[in-house]
């Protein structure tokens, strides 16, 4: 689907919410729901994007909706797939339907994680979507898993001692692509039509899949309220946020540029970094070229640079 049909669709995921002026993840979730004519039950778990959308008697949602706890949107949906399957089995229900679980990072790669391993190990045909933001933004900034190294986060304090979240990103994708489910893919907003055929193609698919988008935070990455596809581009661009999918164990990077840019130009633009002196910057590039040298080779399963 091109940017103008996206663009004049009806949305399925409305204005009104509470989300934060800039938030990345409004334009994420009506991108998605957009990408497929056919019916989506939606399980969303704990975290801001459930919080802002379903403040009662209000909701976002155009679909139908359901709130999981922090670490269950996988199980819950994989719950209604299987309910739908009988019911579809036994001819009391016509209509394709198709079923989609979105959660931030801690909801996904943390506290959400083994009801995702089990939901995509039974192979329902479910969408899993984690929106990166990169900490536990809802309860104020704290620390995932998923968090940047070097990030300044409420509980990864910048000062005389220590310089951010010490740890390595938990590489999810890994994790997920270790399930030999058949689709798999990385997007960002600032490419939304990438985004869109992916959301396509995920919904199709027969089985499970999985998305992991990008998501600026405005008072999480410290950024200015209009900089949320500047930095989803950026974060591209630099190759610190690579698109790639794998479909059926085939891996493919969607965007190639002849040169990424520095990573210092995407670092520059968020408060969380701004401690970082510039042989902290270094080290990060350093492991953004690695793993890119190994991406381009097509080798996904390639060493990072620790
Ligand atoms: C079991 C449990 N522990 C803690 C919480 C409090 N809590 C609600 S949302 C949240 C953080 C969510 O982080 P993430 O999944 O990354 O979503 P984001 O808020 O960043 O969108 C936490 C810790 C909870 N609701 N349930
Ligand atoms: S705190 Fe961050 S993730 Fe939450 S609504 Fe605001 S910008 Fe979006
Ligand atoms: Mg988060």
């Amino acid at each position: 689907m091109n940017i103008k049909e996206l663009g004049y669709k009806d949305t399925k995921f409305v204005s009104g919410h509470r989300a934060c002026a800039g938030c990345g993840f409004p334009q994420i979730v009506r991108t998605i729901l957009n990408s497929t004519d056919k019916r989506v039950v939606v399980a969303n778990a704990t975290g801001c994007l459930e919080v802002v959308s379903t403040i009662y008697p209000f909701s976002s949602w155009k679909v139908p909706y359901m709130h999981s706890v922090f670490g269950n949107a996988s199980s819950t949906i994989s719950g209604i797939e299987s309910a739908y399957k009988v019911l579809k089995k036994k001819n009391k229900i016509k209509n394709d339907i198709k079923f989609l679980a979105i959660m931030g990072d801690g909801g996904c790669s943390d506290i959400g994680l083994q009801s995702l391993s089990g939901a995509l190990e039974r192979g329902h045909e479910c969408v899993y979507v984690q929106y990166a933001n990169g900490a536990y933004q809802n309860t104020g900034v704290q620390r995932s898993s998923e968090t940047p190294l070097l990030s300044n986060t409420t509980t990864t304090p910048v000062g005389k001692v220590h310089r951010g979240k010490e740890e390595m990103k938990k590489d999810i994708v890994k994790i997920v692509a270790a399930h030999n489910i058949p689709y798999i893919a990385q997007a960002s907003m600032a490419f939304p039509e990438d985004l869109s055929e992916k959301a396509k193609k995920a919904f199709e698919t027969k089985g499970p899949s999985f998305i992991n988008v990008i998501q600026p935070c405005v008072p999480g990455w410290k950024i200015d309220t209009s900089i949320n596809i500047k930095l989803s581009r950026l974060a591209v661009e630099t190759g610190a946020w690579p698109l790639f999918e794998i479909e059926n164990g085939k891996f493919k990077l969607n965007y190639v540029p002849e040169k990424l840019k520095p990573v210092k130009e995407y670092l520059k633009l968020q408060g969380r970094f701004k401690h970082l002196n510039n042989k902290e910057i270094e080290r990060i590039q350093k492991i953004v070229n690695k793993e890119w040298e190994y991406l381009k080779k097509g080798d996904f399963w390639g060493a990072r640079e620790y």
